[in-house]
């Protein structure tokens, strides 16, 4: 259970754009002895939430909105440092990406750590990548699973894209595709033919575990 003061001061962080007081609550919390994937999802996703729901009112603009990505990052890098490491990375191997047209990656970047830190071998590509440089990625390195994010609901139908390239090339019946991003839900991922949704970082790894075994 993380304190509600701490819950507080790290929504007040990012609400108010303050990467310096972010970095430092983080900090202060891990040497405390809180666990990082709670502080992430007790004390910090609200407040980049709660940011989202006011720029999405006009209460916030695009510069703020940078600003406290920008904290949220500094924030990801920290609880992701945090993480134990597994040494042998032996549980199956994913290619991981934020689909083309999209360049919100702190979750898919907390979806990879944790996944690392759980055992699999993860190739993030990044962000705003390509259906075509997904999949080579994937058949070039053998993959097992593909795992794309989308925030957008407008970049969302190139997780559908995916699992059409997928078909078109026969690759379908070889590897497993994850999907996950705010706009994402079961029902799309049922809708696309996609074999898992994942709602958060945690279930993510949950959901892979499944579909590897
Ligand atoms: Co933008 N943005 N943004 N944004 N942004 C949203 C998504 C929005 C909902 C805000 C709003 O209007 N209320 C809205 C989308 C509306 C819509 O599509 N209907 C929006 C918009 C409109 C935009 C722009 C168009 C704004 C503009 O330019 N006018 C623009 C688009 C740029 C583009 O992509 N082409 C834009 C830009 C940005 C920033 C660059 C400023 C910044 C991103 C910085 C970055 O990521 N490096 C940003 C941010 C920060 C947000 C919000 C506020 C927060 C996103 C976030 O990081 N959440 C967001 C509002 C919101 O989502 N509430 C918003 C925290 C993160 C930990 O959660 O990413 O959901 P999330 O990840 C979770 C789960 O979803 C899941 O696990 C994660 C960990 O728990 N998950 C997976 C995610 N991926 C997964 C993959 C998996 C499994 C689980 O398997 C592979």
């Amino acid at each position: 259970m993380i304190e509600s003061k701490i819950i507080e001061e790290a929504k007040e962080a990012i609400v108010k754009q303050n990467k310096d007081k972010a970095v430092e609550i983080a900090k202060q919390g891990i040497s405390g002895g809180a666990d990082p994937v709670e502080l992430m999802n007790d004390a910090f996703i609200p407040g980049i939430n709660y940011v989202g729901d006011m720029f999405g009112r006009g209460q916030m603009f695009l510069p703020e909105l940078v600003k406290a990505a920008d904290a949220m990052k500094a924030v990801t890098d920290v609880i992701n440092e945090a993480l134990p490491k597994e040494d042998a990375q032996t549980k199956g191997t994913l290619v991981i990406a934020t689909v083309k047209g999209d360049v919100h990656d702190i979750g898919k970047c907390i979806v990879v750590s944790l996944l690392n830190a759980n055992g699999f071998t993860v190739h993030d590509l990044g962000r705003d990548v390509d259906t075509e440089a997904i999949i080579n990625e994937a058949v070039k390195v053998k993959a097992d699973v593909i795992g794309t994010s989308a925030l957008l609901t407008t970049t969302m139908s190139r997780q559908k894209e995916i699992e059409e390239e997928l078909k078109k090339a026969g690759l379908r019946d070889q590897i497993k595709t994850i999907v996950g991003g705010a706009p994402v839900t079961t029902r799309w991922a049922n809708r696309i033919g996609a074999d898992a949704y994942a709602e958060d970082a945690q279930d993510a790894v949950m959901k892979v575990n499944e579909l590897l075994k």
